[in-house]
């Protein structure tokens, strides 16, 4: 009792100091060009690449483990490439200064805004890992069921709304066909398509996944180049990919959620960035944690591995909060994302 007690105590006082420590502008001093720096890298690799694709990539790749890396297609191969070219010329202007946390998530807000998206000031002072591949688990599976995915977010603090607002950004990403083609056929042994898919979507996804290796699907089937609120409205009309997703029109704790942000896309807008800037927050290492690593893909040398600072560093989770599920070594953090390996279904 008193061990729980202390340990909850702790996470409170934690986490407010670790968001106290995130600062927007918190290169001002010790690398005043870093944002820029990062936002003209990105900005070129959309000038020379189809852009709403590298959107859905950062925006995915802010939770994504090694073990997914090794799954992705070249998009993973591309997104990596960006972020070293990134850290790259950062090492120049400004040495060992600027994290790869940092980097990762203003290259995803500035990809957001690329992709006519909100553009919002990120809090910046995260300290990466000083382990690569954390086993950690944050986007549960495709087929999960909506009061599940609830319980997940709130593990990690996030709301119902910033949840909803959060797998909006499915509104710029691609599935793998081994993500929803259950639903396509024999849906639940039915023999037939899920009912809740539009039959004129189903055609459609058919013949894309008759292709070979596995083919990919714009979650947004209306407008996948923009980060709009498209793809809600679009799950209006039964029209959602993933069943996570159509499930999200249906269900009664989002189904309020989900057709205020179709058709308010400036509302949508506001909570995605709102949303965005609070999962950037959680579970963050800042102040003297961790390290600012040099090479983003792996640790610095010679620093002691630390089981109290995993991956992107988060703290110990608390023992009596809900875990959440653990998917065999791919898991995906709750980036609204796509790409994803077919065993942990991504969202
Ligand atoms: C990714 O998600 C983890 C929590 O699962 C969080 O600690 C980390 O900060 C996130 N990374 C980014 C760049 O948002
Ligand atoms: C950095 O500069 C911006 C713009 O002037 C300002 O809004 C922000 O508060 C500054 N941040 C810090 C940590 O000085
Ligand atoms: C991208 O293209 C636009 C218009 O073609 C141009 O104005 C801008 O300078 C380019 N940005 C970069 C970073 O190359
Ligand atoms: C990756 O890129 C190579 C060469 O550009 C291409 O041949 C290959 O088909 C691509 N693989 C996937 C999965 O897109
Ligand atoms: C919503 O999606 C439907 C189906 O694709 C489309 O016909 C309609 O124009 C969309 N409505 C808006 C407001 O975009």
């Amino acid at each position: 009792m008193g061990t729980k007690f202390s340990v909850l105590l702790l996470l409170f006082i934690l986490f407010p100091l670790a968001l106290a420590q995130l600062k927007v502008g918190f290169y001002n001093s010790t690398c005043p060009r870093a944002e820029s720096i990062i936002g003209q890298i990105v900005a070129k690799r959309f000038n020379t690449t189809a852009s709403g694709c590298d959107a859905s990539i950062l925006i995915d790749s802010t939770n994504t483990t090694e073990s997914e890396k090794d799954a992705g297609a070249n998009q993973t191969v591309r997104e990596f490439e960006l972020i070293d070219e990134a850290k790259v010329a950062l090492e120049k202007e400004c040495p060992s200064t600027v994290s790869c946390a940092d980097i990762i998530t203003l290259a995803t807000r500035d990809a957001v805004a690329l992709s006519k998206g909100p553009f919002y000031a990120v809090p910046t002072g995260r300290r990466d890992g000083l382990v690569s591949n954390p086993d950690e688990v944050f986007l549960p599976g495709p087929t999960i069921s909506v009061s599940d995915a609830i319980n997940v977010f709130a593990a990690k603090k996030l709301t119902v709304n910033n949840m909803v607002a959060l797998l909006g950004g499915h509104t710029v990403g691609v599935a793998h066909c081994s993500f929803f083609e259950d639903r396509l056929s024999n849906f639940q042994g039915t023999n037939a398509p899920d009912p809740t898919m539009d039959p004129a979507l189903v055609a459609e996804l058919k013949r894309i996944c008759s292709g070979n290796n596995d083919p990919t699907a714009f979650l947004d089937q209306g407008t996948p180049f923009v980060l709009d609120n498209q793809f809600y409205n679009q799950t209006l009309f039964k029209r959602g990919v993933m069943q996570i997703d159509q499930r999200l029109a249906s269900d009664k704790s989002t189904s309020g959620i989900v057709s205020g942000f179709a058709s308010n896309n400036a509302a949508f807008r506001l909570r995605f960035a709102e949303a965005m800037v609070k999962m950037g927050s959680i579970e963050v290492l800042v102040g003297n944690n961790g390290q600012i690593r040099q090479n983003c893909r792996v640790v610095n040398q010679g620093k002691p591995l630390s089981s109290g600072n995993l991956g992107q560093g988060k703290p110990k989770k608390p023992v009596d909060q809900p875990k959440p599920k653990k998917q065999k070594s791919k898991t995906k953090r709750q980036k609204p994302k796509s790409k994803k390996n077919p065993k942990n279904g991504k969202k």
